[in-house]
């Protein structure tokens, strides 16, 4: 049996646009992410024990995991955790456009301003070589960091807590922007769900 189902669209496959196209949420969400979640779930069918633990668990003690699916947990459970987390951190264009409250305070805290922040996070996404994310994650002590990640690695691997993702793989962006990441990453500004990112920071 298959314990970890795709996740619906918390919004319409056009929501996004202009910033983000139909095209791609259409092809990201129902092929790529669906395509982790069935690849991670044939992989965990050889170790059933495993769907007992949280999936996080998984991923804060990715050494404990067998050797024989170590490297699709990594993968196929990486690509299909980190894609739970991308689409409610994304919504349509009715935003303000920043965070408020607590998480603002602490991103000021952290990083200096917002536009600081921002000009850190869109650096890493932009400077990422090859396939990866970009990360704001809270770190042990609490305080907030951004950096990118390979792959499908998770910021739980490496004890952090994530909070915001960007996905900076060519088949995030790639139909619309081609080889533009740099403009895919400036407009994926306007559809943070700013709300979802304050509420994960205010209960980790
Ligand atoms: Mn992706």
């Amino acid at each position: 049996m298959n314990k970890y189902e795709l996740p619906a669209l918390p919004y319409d496959y056009d929501a996004l646009e202009p910033y983000i196209d139909e095209a791609t949420m259409r092809i990201h969400h129902d092929k790529h992410h669906q395509a982790y979640a069935d690849k991670f779930n044939i992989a965990l069918e050889k170790h059933p024990e495993l769907l007992d633990k949280p999936l996080e668990e998984l991923f804060k003690n990715l050494d404990d995991a067998p050797d024989d699916i170590r490297l699709a947990v990594a993968n196929q459970g990486g690509g299909y955790i980190n894609h739970n987390l991308f689409w409610p951190s994304l919504a349509p264009k009715d935003q303000s456009g920043k965070p408020g409250g607590e998480l603002l305070k602490a991103i000021e805290r952290d990083f200096g301003s917002f536009e600081d922040f921002r000009k850190q996070m869109s650096e890493a996404a932009i400077s990422r070589f090859g396939s990866g994310w970009a990360w704001l994650v809270k770190d042990d002590i609490g305080k907030l960091k951004v950096y990118s990640l390979l792959n499908q690695d998770t910021p739980y691997s490496i004890g952090d807590t994530p909070l915001l993702p960007i996905d900076v793989w060519e088949h995030a962006y790639y139909l619309k922007y081609q080889n533009r990441r740099t403009e895919y990453v400036e407009n994926i500004w306007s559809v943070i769900n700013w709300k979802e990112v304050e509420r994960r920071f205010a209960s980790s």
